[in-house]
């Protein structure tokens, strides 16, 4: 039987997206990737994605939508298992999968604030939720032992952000959190999760964080001037 040609339709900072690359990568699936401009979506786009969202794969002309079926279908049809074996613990990490969803929110909501005490009380809420991945974390190599699974392709995509925001934070957010510090640096380590983006990712992220006209983007004008660094009008 011949392989399905995969094409992923993504965009350039989707954590979403970097889910399906990282699983495609883990598993060395060849594929085609097709970054979009979200802003101003292709009419072929919109007319092919249900939810006008990225990520969207294509296995031959077949569609698949929203990232946890797209990364559980690839896991389930090629070599290799990226899940534990024992149903109870697999459905575990499946719910810190959608807690890793809720975590992106959060910093949405963090670097969209519109004010200072917005911004602060976004922080804090984003540090409750690390201390409790923090509590929860089994092993300091990964989320629950020595092999990477789907689990931590998802808190690799989550703290990617954090090289970027984390000095305008005002404290330093994995302070106190061992166990987190060594499982990020472990995760940013992994070629997998390290080329889910082009190396332009920190330029790319810094650009689009300074056009949401909130708190943070006026944090990151003022302290490096970025916004004529960076070609942002
Ligand atoms: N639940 C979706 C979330 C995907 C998502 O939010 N994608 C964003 C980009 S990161 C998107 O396509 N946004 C475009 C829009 O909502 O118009 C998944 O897991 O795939």
């Amino acid at each position: 039987m011949n392989r399905p040609r995969y094409t992923l339709i993504s965009h350039s900072l989707c954590p979403y997206v970097q889910r399906a690359v990282i699983t495609l990568e883990e598993k060395g699936v060849e594929y085609e990737r097709i970054d979009i401009d979200l802003a101003n979506k292709p009419e072929w786009f919109v007319k092919l994605s249900p939810l006008g969202r990225v990520p969207v794969l294509m296995v031959d002309d077949q569609l698949l939508f929203e990232s946890m079926v797209i990364t559980e279908y690839l896991n389930e049809v090629t070599p290799g298992d990226l899940h534990s074996q024992q149903a109870l613990i697999k459905a575990q990490h499946r719910s810190w999968i959608e807690f890793g969803s809720a975590l992106l929110a959060d910093i949405g909501g963090l670097y969209n604030a519109p004010d200072k005490a917005a911004f602060l009380q976004k922080t804090l809420v984003i540090a409750a939720r690390l201390q409790q991945l923090e509590h929860t974390l089994q092993s300091n190599r990964y989320f629950s032992g020595d092999q990477f699974l789907l689990v931590d392709a998802v808190y690799g995509t989550v703290f990617r952000y954090f090289d970027i925001i984390e000095t305008y934070l005002l404290t330093d957010i994995f302070a106190g959190f061992p166990k987190l510090t060594q499982w990020r640096k472990t995760l940013a380590e992994r070629p997998s999760v390290a080329q889910a983006v082009t190396p332009d990712y920190a330029d790319q992220l810094t650009v689009f964080l300074l056009k949401r006209g909130s708190y943070l983007s006026s944090l990151i004008a003022e302290q490096h001037c970025a916004g004529r660094q960076l070609g942002v009008q």
